[in-house]
């Protein structure tokens, strides 16, 4: 064989590897839920199609000729027995697109689809989208909802000036999206998530009104929006559900993460907030509950972060960066939650239902001052005391 085909062996060979390896549950998490020993999806996972150029005459020392960056913030959904990501992927480029990995169990064997999905483009063209939130909608299609970002125009002296907007695609087969016209609002808008259930008769999204670009600003929170067509979406009236607080753990921002599941208590959120630190700012994961019969109220609330990133999870592109984007609950009861780390690769934790739900009722709220902390750890205290007297 030729070194060039014996290359081409060897690289295969080495890929396969990573798709096939065993992942395993880290021992000692917290109770809550288990984190695992390898990332689940990194850009080493795509395809070799998509980076090399297998043609000898063209590609005489096998260079990658489309270079990857980074797997991250995945939308997630079982389907067809399968544990399917909608993947943002991250070219050397910057561009990011969107692109299809399946499993069999959840935690390892992720394997992308051959091609990456071509979404088509709204009346006027974004540079950039990603972090799609998949909603399998009671209309009966599948929704994808995600960011379309595009230079702000009313700024051309500054290159970064840009603006976020919702992009709403829907798809039977998670290959063919036919893409609605991006969701119209007074603000900007990032983290935006559709309920998977009509509301009053209408479709109802979580939103994250943002000042600009980067910055929440006056947003207030994750928001809540009924609206009426789908195919023109438009917030009208946007009300907070989930407001931000001083010295907290989403005091700069926070957003909706996956579609809230429901349960028999109440509709579980998945979120993340965001804090200003000497380091930068600092992504956590943190849950809340609320009620069935009105979803925008809220029943429970945990203190404090619920993932936070940790060992080699903080380095990266983006440091100190967890954010969750996808979930699945399975119908034995497991759930699935997928986050990235520092906005380089994706992983996995697994919990159930019931450990998530009671997470959200029992965990005490945050009572926003060091003294109601140090009386909430007080009354754990004597709480012990009393069991272990028993
Ligand atoms: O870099 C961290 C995250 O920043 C943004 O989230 P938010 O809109 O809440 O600030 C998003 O760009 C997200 O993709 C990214 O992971």
């Amino acid at each position: 064989m030729s070194d060039f085909k014996n290359k081409i062996t060897a690289l295969r060979k080495h890929h396969e590897e990573l798709l096939n390896r065993k992942n395993e549950p880290l021992a000692w998490g917290n109770g809550i839920y288990e984190k695992y020993k390898n990332p689940i999806i990194t850009a080493e996972h795509t395809p070799l199609e998509w980076r090399y150029d297998f043609n000898e005459q063209d590609n005489p020392y096998l260079m990658q000729r489309i270079m990857m960056n980074a797997t991250l913030n995945a939308g997630a959904i079982k389907w067809q027995g399968k544990y399917v990501l909608v993947v943002r992927v991250e070219g050397a480029d910057r561009k990011s697109f969107f692109a299809v990995a399946e499993s069999p169990n959840g935690v390892d064997n992720f394997r992308f689809w051959p091609e990456p999905i071509t979404m088509p483009d709204d009346v006027v063209p974004a540079t950039n989208v990603y972090d799609m939130r998949l909603t399998a909608h009671e209309d009966g299609w599948i929704y994808g909802v995600f960011c379309a970002e595009r230079h702000d125009d009313t700024c051309p002296g500054d290159l970064s000036a840009a603006t976020a907007t919702a992009g709403i695609a829907r798809t039977r087969d998670l290959k063919t999206w036919e893409r609605l016209p991006d969701l119209k609002s007074k603000s900007q808008q990032r983290n935006v998530v559709l309920h998977p259930e009509f509301v009053n008769g209408k479709y109802a999204f979580y939103t994250r009104p943002q000042d600009g670009f980067i910055d929440a600003g006056s947003g207030g929170g994750i928001g809540w929006a009924l609206v009426d067509d789908i195919t023109h979406a438009e917030i009208v009236d946007e009300k907070i559900i989930n407001a931000r607080h001083y010295h907290t753990i989403m005091e700069v921002k926070n957003g909706e993460g996956p579609h809230p599941i429901k349960t028999p208590q109440g509709w579980l959120h998945l979120a993340h907030g965001v804090r200003g630190c000497a380091s930068g700012l600092r992504y956590v994961l943190y849950m809340y509950m609320t009620a069935l019969d009105d979803p925008t109220r809220v029943i429970a609330q945990p203190g404090g972060y619920f993932l936070v990133p940790e060992g080699g999870e903080y380095i990266g592109d983006v440091m100190n960066v967890a954010f969750s984007n996808g979930w699945i609950a399975d119908e034995d009861g497991r759930f699935f939650i997928y986050y990235a780390s520092s906005d380089t690769r994706l992983h996995v934790a697994t919990s159930t239902i019931d450990r998530l739900v009671d997470y959200c009722m029992n965990t005490p709220q945050d009572g926003l001052t060091t003294t109601a902390s140090v009386k909430t750890i007080m009354r754990l205290i004597e709480k012990n005391r009393s069991t272990n007297k028993e």
